[in-house]
């Protein structure tokens, strides 16, 4: 098995930059970011109104979650920040996380039309979710999941036949695009390990519920000109020579905490 096996040398005619420059240099107000560092739960909000999915962070919601940046290398040389920085917010209601990117990257390219064919080479959200933060081994299992969000909205993860197979169900998304800075919002229900791959449409998400932990981290796969992805960037701090981990174990994911929205005070 090779997927997502990616020789260093891919990004031919990148620049060597120090990847400090990409944690540091994170566009717009930036206010949040280091607020909350890799390796800390996540405290996830709750939307009392889920937010359109549009590609504008102009919902509510997202005024009160705080940034976490994508600034760990997991596959590919150092990038410069032009060629691409990231961060996210996550929000919350019981029935889907809800997912915000703000990613910047020099060149939008999806050169596999067909979704099931090499769907990591192309540029791409990849949402991991672990919902009951068992961690462990999920290659080819339900025990997590690895939903890579593409460009044209096809969601793809690894079936227990050890192929890909579209999960457009569990995952909605819209990007927009401003200049370099693309902006994803994607809504993502959680299923359990004992998913039912045979019967779809008997699957039922589960419900989302407050101070209950879940396994999550994002990643951007960035292919600018080259066969095969230059650059993967992820959420969490990944040890060891293979960062390259987040498609097999769940053990590198962070926790994210769904945080009760405050209670509104009683009317008199
Ligand atoms: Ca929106
Ligand atoms: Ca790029
Ligand atoms: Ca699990
Ligand atoms: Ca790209």
């Amino acid at each position: 098995m090779t997927k997502q096996v990616q020789p260093f040398g891919a990004a031919r005619g990148k620049r060597m930059w120090n990847v400090l420059v990409v944690g540091l240099a994170i566009p717009g107000t930036g206010a949040f970011v280091g607020a909350a560092p890799a390796g800390q739960p996540y405290q996830a909000p709750q939307a009392t109104t889920a937010p359109v999915l549009d590609g504008r962070a102009t919902d509510a919601c997202w005024a009160r979650a705080a940034w976490r940046p994508l600034d760990q290398r997991w596959v590919g040389p150092p990038a410069p920040a032009a060629d691409f920085q990231g961060r996210y917010k996550v929000v919350w209601t019981p029935a889907r996380l809800y997912v915000l990117a703000e990613i910047t990257d020099d060149k939008l390219l999806d050169i596999h039309p067909d979704p099931l064919d090499k769907w990591w080479d192309d540029d791409c959200l990849e949402i991991f979710v672990d919902p009951d933060r068992s961690r462990g081994d999920h290659q080819y299992n339900y025990n997590a999941w690895a939903y890579h969000v593409a460009l044209d909205g096809h969601v793809v993860d690894m079936g227990r036949d050890r192929k890909g197979h579209l999960f457009d169900a569990h995952v909605q998304s819209r990007h927009r695009q401003q200049g370099r800075v693309t902006t994803w919002e994607t809504s993502v229900a959680l299923y359990a390990d004992t998913y039912d791959d045979q019967r779809p449409a008997a699957n039922r998400p589960l419900t989302i519920r407050a101070g209950q932990p879940i396994g999550f981290a994002l990643a951007y796969c960035d292919n600018d000109n080259s066969p095969e992805r230059e650059n993967f960037f992820g959420s969490e701090v990944v040890t060891g020579e293979d960062k390259n981990r987040g498609w097999i174990d769940a053990g590198i994911f962070g926790t994210l905490v769904p945080v009760a929205a405050a209670a509104r005070a009683p009317r008199r």
